[in-house]
């Protein structure tokens, strides 16, 4: 059954959460917190899936808990963690809210979302904020490197990543859309080799993070980890099946390929100019028979 509620838009409340910003955006939803507004779904891994070395080692750390994820009815901050439990063959639930949490719910993120649950034999645990799941989540299901080494490259590569959203945000506003005209000409085509600070694009990050990664199809080892989904997240995952209206009253249109481009050709060609090894693994990633599955399954996306 599907108890989604199609967002309305309200023109006064936007303009009051626009003021404030991001954070602010949700208030500018005309919604309820009510039961009705919140969607379960049991991620089962499929059974046929083979655990990498690393991960068995971990399949077993996380086998006497259960996990449930809170977060939009959208992608968002919440998709990356959704996805590391999906390429770790680890079966979560996936709860989805399509309206504000209530007064008092989820202290840990500060009444924001996501969150992450997890009970065990000793308990009950909820952990707030985006990176802090993602770290938590990538090291209990293996995804985290095969030593302390390792983990700082992912690290490295992560943070190589929020510099690109954060250079992105100069051209393109997520909450009101293209800062110029040209926007896409601007920040797809400027080529790798700028020599001057103010002009590095996106080519001049991905050329640079490309001799940093492995040519095997993996960012960093023989195996997936968080610098992966990542990688996927930001530079590989589109989306077709999207409400026709993004929360802000805008056409959707702009979410579905990644870095609001007007077709998923606009990165591929950049990567395959560019970065071939992140190319190779955005492929890999994407490809595997998990995130087929869970491409297909996960439903329709408010954003
Ligand atoms: N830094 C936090 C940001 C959390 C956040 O702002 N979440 C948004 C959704 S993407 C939210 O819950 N907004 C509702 C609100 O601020 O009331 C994180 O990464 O978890």
């Amino acid at each position: 059954m599907d108890t989604r509620k199609i967002m309305e838009f309200n023109p006064a409340k936007l303009f009051g959460a626009l003021s404030v910003g991001l954070l602010g955006g949700y208030a500018a939803l005309n919604y309820r917190p009510s039961k009705e507004n919140v969607t379960k779904t049991n991620h089962r891994a499929p059974e046929d899936i083979k655990f990498k070395e690393n991960v068995t080692k971990s399949k077993r750390a996380v086998e006497d808990k259960k996990f449930t994820f809170y977060y939009f009815g959208g992608r968002g901050l919440g998709e990356l963690t959704r996805t590391l439990f999906v390429i770790a063959g680890v079966n979560f639930e996936n709860e989805r809210l399509f309206a504000l949490p209530e007064e008092g719910q989820f202290p840990e993120n500060l009444g924001r979302l996501p969150c992450l649950k997890i009970v065990d034999g000793s308990g009950e645990y909820i952990i707030g904020q985006s990176g802090a799941i993602n770290r938590y989540a990538a090291k209990v299901l293996g995804l985290y490197g095969a030593n302390e080494l390792e983990a700082a490259k992912i690290d490295t590569l992560c943070c190589h990543l929020d510099d690109i959203s954060n250079a992105l945000k100069k051209y393109y506003d997520y909450m009101t859309g293209p800062l110029q005209e040209d926007w896409e000409d601007v920040w797809f085509d400027t080529p790798a080799d700028v020599t001057e600070r103010s002009e590095r694009r996106l080519r001049w990050y991905l050329r640079g993070m490309d001799s940093q990664v492995g040519q095997n199809g993996f960012a960093v080892g023989n195996s997936f980890t968080l610098a992966d989904a990542e990688i996927y997240r930001k530079l590989g995952e589109c989306c077709e099946d999207l409400e026709p209206l993004h929360y802000t009253g805008r056409s959707n249109d702009f979410m579905k390929y990644p870095m609001y481009a007007s077709s998923n050709e606009r990165v591929r060609k950049v990567l395959e100019e560019d970065a071939p090894n992140i190319l190779k693994i955005v492929d890999n990633f994407g490809n595997t028979p998990q995130m087929q599955t869970w491409l297909k399954t996960r439903g329709r996306q408010a954003f």
